[in-house]
Order: C-alpha cells, then structure tokens, then sequence
C-alpha cells in the first residue's frame, strides 16, 4: 500500500530528516498538496478556484483507500507484506473493543443515573487513540481531553480504575474527584483530561520540555520519553495550540500533537469554523511535518504514528498529526445529535474502524471470526466486571473535598491545627467580614 494514497505530508523547509530515512519514509514525507478534504460531505471554499483538471487530479489522489481496498491490492502478494503481524492485529482489535464496548456500557451507566456532570463518549475515534498509544512505552506520556476514558485504557489504566472514576468512587484513577473530564495516572503518564478545550496542549508541551531537558541538561541519556497531545479540530482554533507549535518547534521537543478532527465542535461544523481546515498544514508553518491522515483506520494511523514518535524519540522534534475521523455518538450524553446531516453520519459509520480491522485479518487469513469473537467476549467480561467493582467500591470520604485543590494543602484547605478549614463553622465569615470592611471604605478613585 502507498501510504501517500490516504496520507498527506508537507514538510518545512529545511528539514534535515530524510537522508538516512528508508524508501517509506520519503514517501511519506514527500510534500503532497491537496485541497481536497478526506470524507468530508463538504467542500472547502478554496476548491472552488483550482482548475477543472487540478481538480480531478486532486481528488483521485485524496480518495480515501479503505481497509477493504488495501485488502484488494494486497491479495495477490505474499504475507509478509502486511502491516501487521497477527500479535499486532490482535492487540489492535483488543484495544479498540475495549474502547468501544467500554463507551457502550458508560452510554447505560450515565441513563441509569450512575454518573455525574457532562459524559463524552468516543465511539468511532477508536483507531486514532489505538494507533498511536498502543506504540507508547510505559513512560511516554498522553495529554487528552474532555473525551478522554479511552485514550486512558489505551495507554494502561484498567477498566476497573476509569469506570470507579467516572462513577465517583474513591477506587477512581482520580479517587473519585475528577469524574468523566480528569482522568489521570501518575504511574502511566496520563497527564489529564481538562474540560477547557486546549488545556492538555501546554500540559504535553511541558512533559516534552522536561523529557528535553533531562536528556541533554541532566545527562539522562535514556531519558528517550515522547509526549502525545491529543486534542480535537475546534480546539484548533484556540490560541494555547499555536503558542505550543511555536514552543515545541523551536525547542525541538518530543512531542506529537494529534489532533482528532471529527468535523465538528459540538455544533459547529469545522469548515464553518476555521478559515483554513486544513489543520495538517499548520505545523510546516511553524517548522514542523504537518501530515493528514484518514482517522478511520488504524493502519494508516499506526504506519503515521510509528513515523511521527520515531521522529520525537531520535531527538528530531515535533510533528502534527490531523487525522480525519468521526464521533458515532452526540457531542456529550446530554446531546440530541439533532444537527449532523444523516448522509454524512450513514457516511462514516460505513467506515467504522473496528470492522475494517476486522475484516483486513481475517481476509489476509491473520485470523479467524473464532478468535476475535473470543477476545469479543473477554473484554465484556471485563467491562461487566468494572461496572461491577465500580458499583461496590465506597463513596470518597468527605474529609477528601479539597484534597488535590490547591497546590499547598496547608494554605487553605488543611488549617494549621491539621484539620480542614471547611469543617471550620467560621470557614466563610472571614471573608464575608473582609469585603464588608473593604466596600465601607472610601474609593481613592
Ligand atoms: C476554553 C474553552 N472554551 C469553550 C469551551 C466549550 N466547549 C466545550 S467542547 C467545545 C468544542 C470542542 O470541539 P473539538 O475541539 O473539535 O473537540 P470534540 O468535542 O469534537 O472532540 C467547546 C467550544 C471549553 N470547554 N473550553
Ligand atoms: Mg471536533
């Protein structure tokens, strides 16, 4: 498979990465320039200006190559020219199942009253947080987002950790203080989901620096970590993504910014939004790779992403990633989904990554319907057994309230007598007496 079939890459000038790098690697770094956008129901406005023959040119080369296709071209060659090895294939189909079925099961969980605050779910994002963390060590880190419960089983925590959480429990990954939008993880270098879109962009740019610095500042010469923001298309817009890219860039940091471009931002349609959706483009303006790639399937995620770390991890900077890809489900649980036209809902369910993976194995004879179905099960079983423990774990103390607030507990959530301030009866009348005294005070304006 070319990947330049479904990948586009534009690279700034200079950029001294190709020397030494294999055929693929050109060819993924070749500069390709498109105005097409991949599955989009939509036309970009600039596409109207090119020529009738750029046009059709573009557009056969931008044409989204399906799983279903590589699998065609593929037939006639030998096994060994897979993307895959069936351990591979497996760990892939496993992890996006258990995105899928965990999401499914959150869907229940939230209606019947088991969760608390906004729930967003990522059904049909599944190949992009599977094709990049599943090629993560231990120690490399993930910046996420308000969608953030999958990226966090991709990358190590169990099931049990992420649904106690979400069902504010203190077994919770947060202790049951952080809920749907905060997943995190020390031990796994889960640095967060923060509901402020843009929030986790500056928090990976940060670990990247920190990786850097104890690389070539403290002499850690192992200390090879590479840091993974996700974040989605609106998100884009914010200034914290710019001032990152610039930042990242300059320091030649390890990082790989992702961004999840599902099209939309609740309601708002991204070619509505952004006067050049072409977010991939971005990074070449900031001396970064820039590389667009169809977020539907994990394959070309992983082919991009192993590209995309590798670079972080040899000291070679950043990249940006935009890969095309769709949410199955409302904006949050709350949502309707009453505004997204239903031909192009119908479009991208027919492209669902878990099916394509599917089918890619078993038509390359990677492995039979008996053995995915066997993983299938297991992983309902460890979904059912999550809901299960989460349900039985016991509420957090209320002792625990403002724990994990402040970054000084002795400042103001522990009094200096060890106790809390909010068990305090006097706890507001402080203040409240302060401002008093303030406002009977004449103005010196
Ligand atoms: C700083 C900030 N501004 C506005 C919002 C309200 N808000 C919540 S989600 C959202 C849309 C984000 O869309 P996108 O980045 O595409 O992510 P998606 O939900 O599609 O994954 C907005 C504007 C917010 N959470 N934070
Ligand atoms: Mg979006």
């Amino acid at each position: 498979m070319s990947l330049t079939s479904s990948t586009k890459f534009a690279q700034p000038l200079p950029l001294n990465t190709t020397s030494s790098r294999s055929k693929e690697h050109k060819l993924l770094f070749e500069p390709f320039r498109t105005n097409t956008f991949l599955g989009s129901t939509h036309k970009l406005r600039c596409f109207n200006s090119l020529s009738k023959s750029n046009q059709t040119n573009l557009h056969r080369r931008s044409a989204i190559v399906a799983v279903s296709d590589v699998v065609k071209e593929k037939k006639s060659k030998s096994s060994t020219n897979l993307l895959i090895t069936k351990e591979e294939g497996l760990e892939l189909y496993e992890d996006m199942v258990l995105g899928r079925a965990f999401e499914d099961m959150c869907a229940q969980m939230y209606y019947r009253g088991k969760m608390f605050g906004f729930v967003h779910l990522y059904n049909g994002q599944e190949a992009v947080s599977t094709g990049f963390i599943k090629l993560l060590k231990q120690e490399d880190s993930v910046a996420s987002t308000y969608r953030d419960h999958v990226h966090s089983l991709s990358k190590g925590v169990s099931a049990r950790a992420v649904m106690s959480e979400l069902f504010g429990k203190a077994t919770g990954c947060c202790r049951g203080q952080g809920g749907s939008m905060h997943m995190f993880s020390k031990e796994h270098n889960v640095l967060g989901g923060f509901a402020f879109i843009g929030e986790g962009i500056p928090v990976a740019t940060g670990a990247a620096f920190s990786s850097k610095y104890r690389r070539e500042v403290l002499k850690e010469a192992d200390c090879d970590h590479v840091t993974v923001a996700f974040f989605g298309d609106g998100t884009c817009n914010n200034g914290q993504f710019f001032e990152c890219l610039n930042m990242a860039a300059l320091w030649k940091l390890p990082i790989v910014f992702v961004v999840e471009n599902n099209l939309w931002a609740i309601g708002m349609s991204h070619v509505r939004a952004t006067s050049d959706p072409e977010i991939w483009k971005k990074g070449p303006a900031f001396g970064m790779p820039g590389v667009h790639v169809d977020g539907m399937d994990v394959l070309k995620v992983r082919e991009v992403a192993k590209e995309a770390i590798g670079r972080a991890r040899r000291g070679e900077g950043p990249t940006l990633v935009e890969c095309e890809t769709y949410r199955f489900r409302g904006h949050s649980l709350a949502d309707p989904d009453e505004l997204r036209d239903p031909a192009e809902k119908a479009h991208y369910a027919a492209r669902d990554p878990i099916t394509a993976l599917k089918r890619y194995m078993i038509d390359n004879n990677l492995v039979t319907e008996q053995e995915l179905k066997t993983i299938e099960k297991k992983i309902d079983e460890v979904v059912e057994d999550a809901v299960e423990f989460a349900d039985e774990s016991p509420h957090p103390h209320r002792s625990q309230l403002l724990e994990n607030v402040f970054a000084d507990p002795k400042g103001f959530g522990i009094g200096p007598d060890g106790r809390y301030r909010c068990e305090d009866p006097k706890f507001t009348q402080g203040t409240t007496k302060h401002s008093v005294q303030r406002r009977s005070k004449p103005s010196r304006q």
